[in-house]
């Protein structure tokens, strides 16, 4: 598992060094789900796949940027989904975004999912790593991803980080929301997935939801490399997460790039999910 935190966080750095010096531009081409691809996204998934190709303990490897998984090494053990730049269109108007990992033992069942690991690139550059039990919160100073602290959500938060488009919203979730700002929740959503989850668990606590919409009845958010990842890192770190209905740990994805609804948060707020959507 060293090794390929060790190719993460080499991919990062480089990841880090193209954000802030390449000019940013739209190719001709889309990816699996359809999103135009930045000069610049199809660069980092080069980088992430450079990388991991170092990485002999790498059996395949799935990518948003890519429509087909990419077999390494058929005898090795672990299998990485990742999005290698998420929010990249963000980076034209200076907001941070990052890069989500999901790695799996074995094959990419849920149930195979060990480890999780996303990077936050914003004014500072800061990596996050769920193991073996433990949530590992690193600072990129000097070239080194230098240890900070473990991070752990407290039962109840006070932030809300609500997606989608409200239009599309059922009438209960929008209800569901609504109750939280009449509560005092404060609204913080940015648009990047990896930056508003980052504060929401270092700042104690609250609700990020992208659900079901009807202009998106299976939520926007992929399952291999975004939600399940930070379902895992939810999780360990004493939080909790749903799709609405069932705990996303308990579900498969059966096409690498499937989406799906998606609530990650304090034990509290996802119990309000869990209670409000059980009802529909
Ligand atoms: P919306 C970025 O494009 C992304 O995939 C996630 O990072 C983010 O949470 C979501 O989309 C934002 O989607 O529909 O709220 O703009």
């Amino acid at each position: 598992m060293k090794e390929i935190l060790n190719a993460i966080e080499r991919a990062a750095i480089r990841i880090r060094e193209e954000i802030d010096t390449k000019d940013i531009g739209y190719s001709q081409q889309q990816n699996a789900t359809g999103d135009t691809q930045l000069q610049l996204d199809i660069k980092c998934d080069l980088v992430c796949e450079e990388e991991f190709s170092k990485a002999a303990t790498i059996n395949t490897i799935v990518s948003e940027e890519q429509a087909h998984k990419v077999v390494m090494n058929t005898a090795s053990q672990y299998f990485v989904a990742f999005d290698p730049l998420d929010g990249s269109s963000l980076i034209d108007v200076n907001l941070s975004v990052g890069s989500i990992f999901g790695i799996y033992d074995g094959s990419f069942d849920v149930k195979d999912l060990v480890a999780a690991c996303y990077v936050v690139y914003g004014p500072r550059t800061e990596l996050v790593f769920a193991y073996e039990g433990v949530v590992k919160f690193y600072l990129l100073q000097n070239g080194e991803f230098e240890f900070v602290k473990n991070i752990t959500l407290d039962e109840k938060g006070k932030l809300t980080a609500p997606g989608g488009t409200q239009q599309n919203w059922a009438a209960y979730h929008k209800e569901m929301i609504d109750g939280l700002f009449q509560e005092g929740y404060r609204l913080r959503y940015s648009g990047g997935m990896v930056p508003d989850l980052h504060q929401i668990l270092l700042k104690g606590g609250g609700l990020f939801s992208y659900p079901g919409t009807s202009d998106k009845p299976d939520g926007k958010l992929r399952m291999l490399y975004e939600a399940l990842p930070f379902a895992f890192i939810f999780t360990m770190a004493g939080g909790d997460q749903t799709d609405g209905k069932n705990d996303l740990l308990t579900v498969d994805a059966k096409y690498i790039h499937d989406t799906t609804p998606c609530f990650f948060g304090s034990k509290y707020e996802i119990a309000r999910v869990k209670d409000v959507y059980a009802r529909q």
